[in-house]
């Protein structure tokens, strides 16, 4: 009998203790390799073909599981409260710094407090000069999570305990197990009787919007930001809920330690708990002095938006422990560490009221009015509400205090209302009946989220200003120094309706404008001027035509060649096109059977916009066509321009997101959350090597 397919209880053959040792072995290599070293052994398929091998052994026979086997991860049944724990070392807090002065008013504490001490401890008493060898630093993140202690004891995970006052905490021993990245047995020889490993459990973003997606979906609160969720998660009492929230932990800090030596530097420590199995954040460095410190800042600072998980600062840490002790604490902070803290990424505010804004298609957003407030060092007083039933979803009222989110170059959003905060006065939004621009109807189809102003861009300025700005923007016709004042000036004083009025502009009236010299009307005429040689693509592109995206207009103009050709095409022959479904298709032919519409496509051509074109029956075979690639981080030679229109000469798409509909990754230098998620889907990943022979061999 195999012992792959346990058939009857009875004693132990030897073969299947041996076999159990073994998928333990293999499944807990698997998860070390995934979770700490950041390299996947092992599709998920096979690692749960693994995983359910053991199950079943062990079913047959209970007395093969241990308690570090990778099944014993969930307990069965929930607890009635969490106990306290008290922690042997108190868990501490970081002094925090939020300015460069800040860093440097610690840099030099440091350097004058080891001076200070190397003097006491030299024959005389002298202090040493400060200004000599600079202080060595590790630079960490400081992850937006939970604070967590481990126990291991031999080696084994006994406990795991919430950070608390510091002092105290709460056991969620059942709900850590969960945690696949937590090993439940340390690695290699070098193992403790007993360790207490500190570190931060916290959820990715990729995770936290899956997680969303299904509370949304099984009509449950959504949570706020990934912090939340992991709370929300660790503060289970039924941990069989934690195992399904893909919670993740890296290790920073120690408690208590007995059995083994401690390192003596906190980058030494780090690379013994990797040699454990515990998970270490790789996205560190070891500097000197404040410089070292301030450079650390805002590399990570650049890169923060693509991380796959959120942070809100760094910390920095005197990288020797014997300088660490020297320097000691004050308060309850250590003196050697401080953690430098990003601009929030969210803030509390006020609703003062909300109104709604027409877009270029007649899009009707809600856009909350708010009571200005700093977030991500910028001050926020609109964010979107997205639509109607995001209004209503959230729940969110005028009057409500609000946490707004600003992340990277993203319009701010409105995520959540304070339950707690709210009072009689709110007051609940209403969707207005008619466009506040020009006062046609608003009409919601019943399959559409959004709500429509009726007028079309012939009575609806502001359908014209957004249709105008679409047309002039940087990936459409690119025309440099035509900004959103201009337009709304040009359109309020009837100077322009179509984007063909564009091109009979003259000086005069550019230059009797608010706020424009003869020099600046001057540029803006050049570049109407040099706007005219385009592309078929961008041109299409800048018809802002519902549902014609960048990539949809490329493929177009690329499948048809000419613009006749594109005008003259049946649904069928749209269709064909690869990205063309029917919504699109059925879009087109309304907006090219439209004479209004004819009628601008002459006036810009008699204006003079041209591009090149070539027959469709020329097209060349398309070999990567079909395939859509994903570009992160920074390749060797190749700039991400060029690669694009490498990827897409050769009939390829380029996306800006990854998914399941993603055939290839093209991963570069400091590649973040998109090379994670493009390995959690098990998408083929290419560097730049595998990228050029992919195109020449195509
Ligand atoms: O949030 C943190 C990130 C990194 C830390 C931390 C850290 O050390 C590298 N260290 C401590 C002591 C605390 N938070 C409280």
């Amino acid at each position: 009998m195999s012992p792959d397919t346990p058939q009857s209880s009875g004693a132990t053959p030897p073969e299947w203790v041996a076999r159990a040792a073994e998928l333990t072995a293999q499944l807990n290599h698997h998860s070390y390799a995934y979770y700490a070293l950041d390299q996947p052994s092992v599709p998920d398929a096979e690692y749960d073909r693994l995983f359910q091998q053991l199950q079943a052994l062990e079913l047959q026979h209970p007395e093969l599981i241990t308690p570090d086997s990778p099944t014993q991860r969930v307990g069965a049944t929930p607890l009635p409260f969490f106990r306290q724990v008290t922690h042997a070392v108190p868990m501490l807090s970081l002094g925090n710094g939020f300015s460069d002065e800040d860093v440097l008013a610690f840099g030099k504490r440091v350097a004058d407090a080891l001076a200070a001490a190397a003097g006491a401890n030299t024959m005389d008493g002298n202090v040493v000069d400060t200004a000599s060898a600079p202080v060595e630093y590790a630079a960490d993140l400081k992850f937006d999570g939970l604070a967590i202690n481990l126990r291991y004891e031999n080696g084994l995970l006994v406990q795991a305990a919430t950070r608390g006052d510091g002092a105290t905490g709460e056991d969620v021993t059942a709900n850590i197990r969960t945690v696949r990245a937590i090993p439940l047995r340390l690695r290699g020889d070098n193992i403790p009787t007993l360790l207490d490993v500190r570190g931060e459990v916290l959820m990715y973003k990729a995770d936290f919007a899956r997680l969303n997606e299904r509370q949304r979906a099984a009509g449950l609160k959504e949570f706020a930001n990934p912090r939340n969720a992991a709370a929300g998660s660790l503060r289970q009492l039924d941990s069989r809920i934690t195992a399904h929230r893909r919670l993740r932990f890296f290790s920073y800090g120690i408690g208590l330690l007995e059995g083994a030596a401690m390192p003596d530097s906190h980058t030494g420590l780090m690379d013994w708990y990797r040699q454990l199995g515990l998970p270490v954040c790789q996205e560190r460095a070891l500097v000197q002095g404040v410089a070292g410190l301030l450079d650390f800042y805002r590399d990570i600072g650049q890169r923060r938006a693509e991380l796959p998980y959120e942070i809100d600062g760094v910390v920095y840490k005197v990288n020797r422990f014997d300088q660490q002790q020297q320097l000691g604490f004050v308060a309850r902070a250590p003196r050697y560490a401080l953690a430098h803290k990003f601009p929030a990424e969210e803030a509390l505010t006020t609703v003062l009221d909300i109104e709604v804004q027409v877009g270029r298609t007649g899009a009707i957003t809600p856009v909350a009015r708010l009571k200005p407030v700093a977030v991500g060092g910028v001050i926020v007083t609109n964010a979107t509400l997205h639509n109607e039933d995001e209004v209503r979803r959230k729940d969110i009222r005028i009057g409500d205090s609000v946490i707004v989110r600003r992340a990277g170059d993203v319009i701010p959003e409105v995520v959540a209302y304070v339950p707690e905060a709210r009072t009689e006065q709110v007051r609940e939004f209403q969707m207005p009946v008619a466009c506040p621009v020009c006062g046609s109807p608003i009409v919601r189809l019943e399959d559409e989220t959004i709500a429509r102003c009726s007028g079309g861009w012939i009575k609806c300025s502001a359908q014209r200003k957004g249709g105008l700005q679409h047309f002039v923007s940087r990936r459409a016709m690119d025309v440099d120094g035509l900004g959103e004042q201009l337009i709304d000036q040009l359109v309020d004083k009837n100077l322009i309706v179509t984007a063909a009025d564009l091109y009979k502009l003259g000086f005069v009236a550019l230059a009797e404008l608010e706020r424009m010299a003869d020099k600046s009307a001057q540029n803006v005429l050049a570049a109407l001027e040099k706007s005219k040689s385009t592309t078929l693509a961008r041109f299409i592109y800048a018809l802002g035509i519902r549902h014609v995206g960048e990539a949809t207009a490329k493929e177009l103009a690329r499948h048809f060649g000419s613009l006749d050709a594109l005008v003259d095409a049946s649904e069928l022959q749209l269709l064909e096109v690869a990205d063309v479904g029917p919504v699109v298709a059925q879009s087109m032919i309304g907006f090219f059977t439209d004479p209004l519409n004819r009628e601008l496509l002459e006036q810009l051509r008699a204006a003079g916009v041209h591009w090149p074109e070539h027959a469709a029956a020329e097209r060349t075979p398309m070999p990567l066509q079909g395939n859509t690639f994903v570009l992160t981080g920074t390749l060797p030679n190749l700039s991400r321009e060029a690669a694009q229109a490498r990827i897409e000469a050769a009939g390829g798409k380029v996306a800006g997101s990854v998914s399941k509909k993603t055939t290839y990754v093209v991963a570069g230098a400091e590649a973040g959350s998109k090379l994670a998620k493009a390995e959690e889907l098990g998408i083929t990943i290419l560097d730049e090597q595998k990228l050029i022979a992919l195109l020449e061999n195509a």
